[in-house]
């Protein structure tokens, strides 16, 4: 293909558009019933659960809309003292890797679950995308359930994107980088010759949700960076945002914006498959963790896989194309048709719309511009259905309401425009406070939106909020979109940067058997203190297994003689509560680690090596009951070689030893 080099574009754009500007009217664009549409009466419930990645924070939060209310935070790629999620020997396993433990990821994209192209409640997944990982979160317990590294990638940031029945969440490597069985330890401007991209199809069990790395495609190198799932007439296909296809290493904002336009990725996975069935494809040699969660045991298993299944798209001619899209495309959505593709470029003052037919009859009669590295690239009029001119500056994500208009975020601009899909025309514009980054309708990139509310997720909030010294909150904007115009109606910060969020209706996920508690005739954890009269202390060499067991409002045993330094202590701990809501926590002086919070009926263990003889008081840490203050206990730790009795009581001092 011919290159056409328009460095004018570029730095007119890079000059004056790269940092967002300002909109004028900042700060008075809310009406008068605004608070009344956003107003969530004490004791009701919202009418959508919200799931919001937390961005460097590497947790996911869930808000209520429309009140803005934060619910939970949900931890997935990081450490969470609060919930001991990473601190806990159970929850330990789930942060591993073929790098070690890594107790933190940068969480970019939410994306539920869905049947027959709708929202079906069950899961949400979610991307790590430096360490590259995949999560999904159950949504019956709000818990990672399972985390899934993927090999041959790095920066995972093309990721999480489902099919209409969630077949399979695909996962596209932002870096493209050697192969994990060639040696990475090659010339960095080996770039055109070594890097490679990979594009991970993770099967998902229909019951159990677990997911599978089922195949990987092997593409040029480039970088991926947004995808979606085709949908009704274009299920079987995905499309991914590419930049970078000046195959650049090195000051990328420079060299990978020389090209007037870089390519969406048409892939035909159903084609794929048909390749991996018939027993094509190599298996590969890669090392990459797989971690899930056992409910009935409350602890998580690592395991290391040892191969993965590898299709070279430059050997199946037919899997996979190109299509030219202008500068640096973000953003690749897919309209609740199917039919339309719309790709953002981040430096581009238009927006083109593909279309699904176009894609298929260029494909029928090789209506090709040459190739890219033996992958033919599709002309980009004969792909194309039309552009939206001149909606703003820095289009970056759009998404759909179901009634034949989509909403597209413009970062340098901070606005977001309405336009119409068939006519191309725009139709509405509004200011967001500022430079936003993704937009989120519930449904939004489904077959089905529910087109109520459109929530904006902004990266820069100065002058919105009371200021909070060099670093100031990211934000949610609020608008309702029911009417012609979009009315902004509520304004909050969130945790962490939001980049994408999905929300869905309530009900769906309210009803859909929430867990209220372990049963604790159901707890298979290999620790479990079943009832008080179990409690126990017990040693083997310098290891010290704690049985303990609590309920409002204490703890037995809650004496502990003859811990010695140089011990390993573990606390198991039963928390034998069978209410909803009545967690404890377990905290001890001292510890290396972070609480606990067993939920009723669960067993949870912290592991403890005191470092030095002396008391060492206990205590539960979540407000349980009245006497909540009195549920506290005390461990002696004498020195090592001393020969204080390991002992252990509840309600009756521990005979004095000296
Ligand atoms: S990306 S704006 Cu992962 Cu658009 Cu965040
Ligand atoms: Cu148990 Cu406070």
């Amino acid at each position: 293909m011919k290159i056409i080099q328009s460095t004018s574009i570029a730095a007119i754009i890079a000059i004056s558009a790269l940092y967002s500007c300002k909109p004028k009217n900042s700060g008075s664009a809310v009406s008068g019933d605004a608070a009344a549409k956003a107003y969530v009466a004490p004791g009701k419930y919202d009418e959508y659960y919200n799931f919001v990645s937390g961005g460097f924070s590497g947790q996911m939060s869930v808000y209520g809309l429309p009140s803005g209310r934060l619910l939970r935070v949900i931890p997935v790629f990081s450490v969470d003292p609060e919930k001991g999620w990473g601190y806990s020997e159970e929850t330990k396993p789930m942060l591993n890797t073929s790098h070690g433990f890594v107790p933190w990821d940068d969480l970019h994209h939410t994306e539920m679950s869905q049947t027959n192209g709708e929202i079906d409640g069950k899961w949400v997944f979610a991307n790590g995308n430096n360490t590259p990982r995949l999560a999904r979160i159950d949504l019956k317990t709000f818990r990672t359930a399972e985390i899934l590294e993927l090999p041959n990638s790095a920066g995972n940031h093309s990721s999480p994107f489902g099919t209409e029945n969630s077949e399979y969440i695909v996962a596209g490597t932002r870096f493209s980088v050697p192969s994990d069985e060639d040696n990475g330890d090659v010339a960095i401007n080996s770039y055109k010759k070594n890097f490679k991209g990979h594009i991970s199809f993770v099967s998902v069990a229909k019951e159990t949700g677990e997911m599978k790395v089922a195949f990987q495609l092997k593409t040029p190198g480039v970088n991926f960076d947004l995808a979606r799932a085709g949908k009704g007439k274009s299920h079987g296909w995905f499309f991914f945002s590419c930049y970078n296809t000046e195959q650049a290493s090195t000051l990328l904002e420079v060299n990978a914006s020389q090209k007037d336009k870089d390519f969406i990725m048409a892939v035909n996975w159903k084609k794929a498959e048909e390749y991996i069935k018939a027993g094509k494809g190599k298996k590969v040699k890669a090392k990459y963790a797989h971690n899930t969660w056992n409910e009935s045991t409350q602890t998580a298993t690592s395991k290391m896989e040892e191969e993965v299944l590898v299709l070279d798209v430059k050997e199946f001619k037919d899997i996979v194309y190109f299509i030219p899209c202008p500068k640096s495309p973000h953003g690749c959505d897919v309209d609740p048709t199917g039919e339309y593709i719309v790709g953002s470029g981040k430096l581009a003052a238009l927006i083109p719309v593909f279309s699904f037919d176009k894609i298929q009859q260029s494909i029928a009669s090789k209506s090709y511009d040459g190739d890219y590295e033996g992958i033919p690239v599709i002309k980009y009029e004969s792909a194309l259905y039309g552009e939206v001119k001149k909606p703003g500056l820095g289009p970056l994500h759009t998404e759909f309401d179901g009634k034949g208009n989509a909403y597209t975020s413009f970062f340098v601009s901070s606005e977001v425009v309405k336009w119409n899909i068939k006519d191309l025309k725009v139709l509405d514009r509004v200011p967001t406070y500022y430079s936003v980054g993704h937009l989120s309708i519930p449904g939004g990139n489904t077959k089905k939106p529910s087109p109520k509310y459109l929530v904006a997720y902004n990266k820069i909030t100065k002058d919105r909020y009371l200021p909070t010294g060099p670093e100031l909150a990211q934000s949610a904007q609020l608008y309702d979109i029911s009417g012609d115009k979009m009315q902004l109606i509520l304004d909050y910060p969130t945790i962490g940067e939001p980049h994408y969020a999905q929300s869905a209706p309530a009900d769906i996920i309210r009803n859909n058997g929430q867990l209220k508690l372990y049963k604790l005739s159901e707890n298979k954890h290999p620790y479990l203190t079943m009832g008080e009269a179990n409690a126990k202390v017990t040693r083997e060499g310098n290891k010290v297994h704690v049985y303990m067991t609590s309920i409002r409002s204490h703890f037995a045993p809650d004496n502990i003689e003859g811990i010695k330094v140089g011990d390993e202590v573990y606390f198991h701990v039963t928390n034998l509560e069978q209410d909803w809501d009545v967690p404890h926590g377990f905290a001890i002086k001292g510890a290396d680690n972070a609480e606990l919070l067993i939920m009723p009926g669960e067993t949870t263990t912290l592991k403890w090596v005191p470092k030095k003889p002396g008391m060492f008081p206990m205590y539960c840490t979540d407000f349980c009951s009245a006497l909540h203050q009195e549920m506290q206990g005390y461990i002696r730790v004498s020195p090592a070689g001393s020969n204080v009795p390991l002992t252990f009581s509840l309600g009756k001092p521990v005979p004095e030893t000296k």
